[in-house]
């Protein structure tokens, strides 16, 4: 594995600070917590942390409203906090990637106070005014991604300004080079002060139509859908001149040694691959998130792996995402007996695996009563399923009454379940899905062929999905049933015995003779197919 980067044959692990570990007893997670903590990711076996906003910010979208880009809330601590974390990261091995929020900012950062202050102060172009058409309506139909209008009319100096999400995130206008400049200084910032690299907030929306072209009507809208999917995009997102940007932030980086530059993109996936850039000079890793929203079977999932690496330019590393803290948990997705299955497709797949938080234990979505809903996306489009609370529940580490997130009283409810599927209990079970994380990661640790080897021969059979992984003499087959019944199929690889090297069941199996294998409900097995030598 010796020639590949750290964000290649690595695993990334999602901290939604808030939720992770709180050290003062104010009920939200803070960066004191993350560093207590550690020690648990050591041992869990990943590489990298990646955290959530932690800037200063009014919290209208729990820190993906920025006001401050250069600090962090009093709410995780502050500079000196970060330093601290970033240190004792760094002693452990572990890499911290920052969330970057470059499209929008809140709407008390000091440049949107300016820039909102008159038509002639210095930052008025640093965001997205336009005058009204002559009946005093927005300049366009485009809308937020929360839903509804995406214009906001600013009395005091009769204009518009945009914003893609919340009223209180107004965005920047990454056509001005200044604003432009200004995001590669905060950049720096973070990265003299050690930082592994950035995961960067919707790349793809940065850059607007300048004509301000309106976004065509959506034929295949369902009224059942959040409002916003009405209009298609199609002059709000994915423009061309927004390569131009990921390539100059890609640059900055390119300055430091070996950090990494990670794109958020919903996109399909010809259009995704178009964020590594011309001649790869674009996102190290345009984020894959494919497996949130395809249907859970087999030969979905096969066509998925088939289509995105075919599409991979030349020397592109791929990744894959299973879950994040805009999205439903795995779990509750595809139900908790498919939870393993996931584990091992994630973690035997070719491309940095991310992880998010509470996914090792098997957390699911937790029901929020109206009455505490906090995120704003929900509160915009209340009671159809768009809601983030659910994934975004305190981190479950013991049997203590708060799960022993916190002293307090925590900021969204803990997950009914907390007293039993907790990190303390799991660590105890052998066969628990903390210890299927474990030594999945460590198999993927040990064996380069299952981190950074070719994939090849991907079938789905029925209900199981195969394929196979190699590197040097390292040799590896991976067969998951994706059914709720026991099958039998035929068995990968050259004639020889195989070794099961691990099932998701977790206990022992003899080794896999050809022509046939059974596989159990819901398992899934690594066999390894590599000749002893001799
Ligand atoms: O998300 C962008 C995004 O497109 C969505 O996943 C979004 O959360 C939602 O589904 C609305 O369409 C990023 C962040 O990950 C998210 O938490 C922020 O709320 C959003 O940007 C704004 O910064």
């Amino acid at each position: 594995m010796s020639d590949a980067i750290w964000w290649q044959r690595g695993i990334v692990y999602q901290i939604y600070p808030r939720s992770f570990q709180d050290s003062d007893g104010d009920g939200v997670g803070d960066l004191r917590g993350v560093v207590r903590r550690l020690d648990y990711l050591v041992a869990l076996g990943v590489d990298a942390l990646w955290l959530s906003p932690i800037f200063p910010s009014p919290m209208a979208d729990f820190g993906y409203d920025v006001e401050d880009y250069c600090d962090v809330d009093p709410l995780f601590g502050d500079l000196a906090a970060f330093d601290r974390l970033i240190g004792e990261a760094h002693r452990r091995g572990l890499k911290v990637i920052l969330d970057l929020v470059p499209n929008h900012t809140s709407d008390r950062h000091p440049w949107f106070v300016a820039s909102r202050a008159s038509r002639d102060d210095p930052r008025r172009d640093w965001y997205l005014w336009h005058d009204p058409r002559p009946d005093g309506s927005p300049p366009n139909n485009w809308l937020s991604n929360f839903g509804g209008g995406g214009w906001e009319w600013d009395a005091a100096t009769a204009q518009y300004y945009f914003h893609s999400f919340l009223k209180e995130q107004p965005d920047l206008n990454w056509r001005n080079p200044a604003v432009r400049q200004a995001i590669y200084d905060v950049l720096r910032f973070w990265l003299d002060r050690g930082v592994d690299g950035f995961r960067v907030d919707v790349i793809w929306l940065l850059i607007k139509d300048e004509q301000l072209r309106d976004n065509p009507v959506n034929p295949s809208f369902r009224p059942d859908e959040a409002s916003q999917h009405r209009l298609l995009p199609l002059y709000t997102a994915d423009r061309p001149e927004g390569q131009a940007i990921v390539e100059e932030m890609r640059d900055v980086l390119d300055a430091y040694d070996e950090r990494v530059l990670i794109g958020e993109i919903y996109l399909p996936v010809e259009r995704l691959v178009a964020y590594y850039g011309k001649d790869l000079r674009g996102a190290h890793l345009p984020f894959n998130f494919q497996l949130l929203s395809t249907a859970w079977n087999a030969s979905g999932i096969a066509r998925i792996i088939a289509e995105y690496e075919a599409a991979l330019p030349p020397g592109a590393w791929p990744n894959w995402v299973l879950g994040n803290h805009d999205n439903h948990r795995i779990a509750s997705r595809i139900g908790a007996a498919q939870a393993p299955v996931a584990a091992m497709l994630l973690l035997t797949l070719r491309g940095t695996p991310t992880i998010y938080y509470g996914e090792e234990i098997g957390m699911a979505d937790v029901a929020i009563p109206p009455d505490e809903v906090q995120d704003p996306y929900e509160k915009q489009q209340p009671g159809i399923g768009v809601g983030r609370d659910p994934e975004r529940t305190p981190m479950q580490w013991d049997a203590d009454p708060n799960a022993g997130f916190t002293a307090g009283r925590p900021w969204l409810r803990l997950a009914p379940d907390h007293e039993a599927r907790n990190v303390a209990m799991l660590a105890q079970d052998p066969t628990s899905i903390l210890a299927l994380y474990r030594r999945l990661i460590a198999l993927r640790r040990t064996h380069p062929a299952l981190a950074v080897g070719r994939l090849e021969h991907v079938v789905a059979v029925d209900e199981i999905l195969i394929f196979e992984r190699r590197h040097g003499a390292g040799h590896f087959a991976i067969l998951l049933n994706f059914g709720h019944e026991d099958r039998v199929v035929a068995r990968p690889g050259p004639e020889i015995p195989a070794i099961v090297l691990l099932s998701t069941v977790l206990d022992e199996r003899g080794d896999a003779l050809r022509p046939e294998i059974a596989l159990r409900a819901d398992e899934g097995v690594i066999l390894d197919l590599t000749r002893l030598p001799g």
